[in-house]
């Protein structure tokens, strides 16, 4: 049914990677066959994150960066992704990006996610997408999280460079270092540095960064920027480019990769091993049963899933031969 769709995106039309975007996105049966075949056609892009509060101005500089990168000839990939957002779908697009002038530019490819069953983390559709917007031969990704809970924690496994966006309202520099944000920095910016506190915040972050006495290949910067009115974007591009370099020269980014291949394999392991226990509780009698035993709380739910991941096993055991 979508048999022209995955050629059509490798030789770069826009057209066939939003389609398979939405496809991917509404999880369609298709998406599985689709994610094989792009697969090796995948590792080419370089990924940046961009991860901090809601209204930090994450869109903006994103906006900003995607020009920079234009300016040099790189085809870029965008995508945002905002659990924060009254609005659900595909359709919604953090503002910035909607009015941006880089709509219309067929070099920049833009998709707001939504966050639906993502249960508080990186939804698995946005990793697919930046698979896909890989295939498709963009040069350069940026994935926008709202760093609240555990997204801004995923982001890691998804981008080799994170920038964490902070601005200098009260109290910002201490969340971020309960929320984990300082472990998963490779650059700091304060965008709104026209707004007081800005230096401060700076001082702040490069002080907490300094009771880290790990010996460490790179040492995030900390820098400032207005991203409203392109200040401080150049100085950001440099620190993302240096860290690439660094990452690249020092084997981290390797590093960085296969443990993102690690995590992904263990995690489609988990999805694949519930799925099909789903599928078995409705089609299998003991598990079935089972379930309704942990629903009427006659069993533990901890001792039943013990059980059935023993029924799994075993059913997978191939049948010995004489
Ligand atoms: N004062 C000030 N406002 C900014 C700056 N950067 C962005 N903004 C504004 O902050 C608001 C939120 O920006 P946005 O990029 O959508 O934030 P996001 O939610 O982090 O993506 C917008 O109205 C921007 O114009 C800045 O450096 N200073
Ligand atoms: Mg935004």
């Amino acid at each position: 049914m979508h048999d022209n769709l995955v050629p059509e995106l490798l030789a770069g039309s826009f057209r066939a990677l939003a389609r398979v975007i939405s496809l991917i996105e509404n999880e369609s049966s298709d998406s599985v066959r689709l994610l094989e075949q792009l697969h090796p056609h995948t590792g080419a892009a370089y990924r940046l994150g961009i991860t901090g509060p809601s209204g930090a101005g994450k869109s903006t500089l994103a906006d900003r960066l995607a020009k920079l990168y234009r300016a040099d000839g790189n085809r870029v990939g965008i995508i945002t992704v905002d659990p924060t957002s009254p609005f659900s779908g595909g359709a919604f697009l953090g503002d910035r990006l909607r009015m941006s002038d880089l709509y219309g530019d067929e070099g920049v490819f833009i998709r707001s996610m939504a966050t639906r069953g993502s249960h508080g983390g990186l939804p698995r559709t946005t990793r697919n997408a930046v698979k896909l917007l890989d295939a498709y031969g963009s040069d350069v990704i940026i994935v926008e999280t709202v760093g609240v809970g555990q997204a801004e924690l995923d982001i890691m496994d998804v981008v080799d460079t994170v920038v964490v966006v902070l601005v200098p309202e009260g109290g910002d520099s201490m969340q971020a270092m309960k929320a984990g944000l300082m472990e998963i920095a490779d650059v700091f910016v304060v965008n709104k540095a026209d707004r007081p506190g800005a230096d401060a915040m700076m001082k702040d972050i490069t002080a907490m960064l300094s009771w880290d006495t790990r010996e460490r290949q790179w040492v995030p910067p900390v820098l400032s920027s207005q991203a409203h009115q392109g200040i401080g974007i150049e100085e950001l591009w440099e620190a993302i480019e240096k860290h690439r370099k660094v990452s690249e020269d020092t084997g981290l980014l390797a590093v960085r990769r296969r443990e993102r291949r690690r995590h992904e394999f263990f995690r489609t392991i988990r999805e694949q091993a519930e799925q099909e226990a789903q599928r078995l509780a409705v089609t299998d009698g003991s598990l079935a049963a089972l379930l309704k035993q942990v629903e009427s709380n006659s069993i533990d739910p901890y001792t039943a899933a013990l059980i059935a991941v023993k029924q799994l096993s075993a059913r997978r055991r191939p049948r010995k031969t004489q």
